[in-house]
């Protein structure tokens, strides 16, 4: 099998600077070596063209209710995304995506379902289900799998047309949801494995049965946002959320993923601003080995 690695320098969907620095800090982390380690092609295409903050307009398109910053920029970026992820998959080639925020998933996910049937499993402290009516922050990267199901209203920006059926999708680790959102997602037909899941079955049991939930003739995408770990594991995050899951319990779950039917893979908001000695990364890295098939023997 062999590997594209696509790099996101995407920060206009969250509020702290510095997870643009996120592909950077991961391939600073020797992700290169990893992959000759478990005897992977890979070629890295380096990183798209994401405006800087500073260019852009944080109002460039008003929703027709409530607030999404750097819509129109967030858009742009999705649609440059999606079509590389699907070139990607057409060549034959497994895309390996590196954000950036979480806003990206708009594209990788729409870009890994344009030519195929496929399940998400979306481990995350969050829910990321809120829409510019509900969000608190204005932040893009809280609305992702909310605008991958066509809800909310984003305007004119047409992204509400993802083949994605939300019977497909697992969230595993969920922690944290605003009051409308919460609400939201009870009303969805999206699952929820929380941290109490986790507490009660295991790491391993709750991502197998994500997994079954995910699965979809052509196979899954895994999204890993690394505050989905505990924040001592994962400093290096723009909104840590105590109570998270643990290194080892991390790479349980990806081993996992590693014997399911894996069609794509992203590893988002990490931040090495916030990080201690590049430690997220290195952990973003380490759960990228285990999830494409590493073992210790
Ligand atoms: C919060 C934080 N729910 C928001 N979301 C985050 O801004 O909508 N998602 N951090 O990863
Ligand atoms: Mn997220
Ligand atoms: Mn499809
Ligand atoms: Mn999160």
């Amino acid at each position: 099998r062999s590997i594209r690695v696509i790099g996101v320098p995407m920060d206009l969907g969250a509020d702290r600077r510095g997870v643009d620095m996120g592909p950077s800090a991961i391939r600073y982390a020797g992700l290169a070596d990893a992959f000759d380690a478990l005897d992977y092609g890979a070629t890295d295409i380096g990183d798209l063209d994401v405006v800087h903050p500073e260019l852009g307009d944080p109002d460039s398109i008003e929703p027709s209710t409530g607030r999404a910053k750097y819509l129109a920029e967030v858009r742009e970026l999705c649609v440059q995304l999606e079509e590389t992820v699907a070139e990607t998959l057409a060549d034959g080639t497994f895309p390996l995506v590196l954000g950036g925020d979480h806003s990206i998933a708009i594209g990788s996910v729409r870009g890994s379902a344009r030519d195929g049937d496929i399940g998400v499993v979306w481990f995350d402290a969050h829910g990321d289900f809120n829409t510019p009516a509900t969000t608190p922050s204005g932040n893009v990267h809280g609305m992702p799998l909310a605008a991958l199901l066509g809800r909310g209203a984003f305007s004119d920006v047409d992204w509400t047309t993802a083949p994605i059926n939300p019977e497909n999708i697992a969230l595993v680790g969920v922690r944290s949801l605003d009051a409308s959102e919460r609400k939201a997602l009870r009303d969805s037909d999206v699952t929820v494995f929380t941290m109490s899941d986790i507490d009660e079955r295991g790491a391993t049991a709750v991502t197998e049965e994500a997994l079954s939930i995910a699965n979809a003739a052509d196979g899954v995408h895994v999204s890993l946002d690394l505050d989905w770990l505990d924040p001592q594991e994962a400093p290096g995050v723009g909104t840590p959320v105590r109570g998270g899951v643990t290194y080892r319990e991390a790479h349980a779950a990806m081993e996992v993923i590693a014997d399911a039917n894996l069609r794509s893979l992203e590893l988002v908001e990490v931040n090495p601003i916030l990080d201690q000695h590049n430690q997220t990364a290195e952990l973003a890295v380490e759960l990228t080995a285990s999830a494409l098939g590493k073992r210790i023997l």
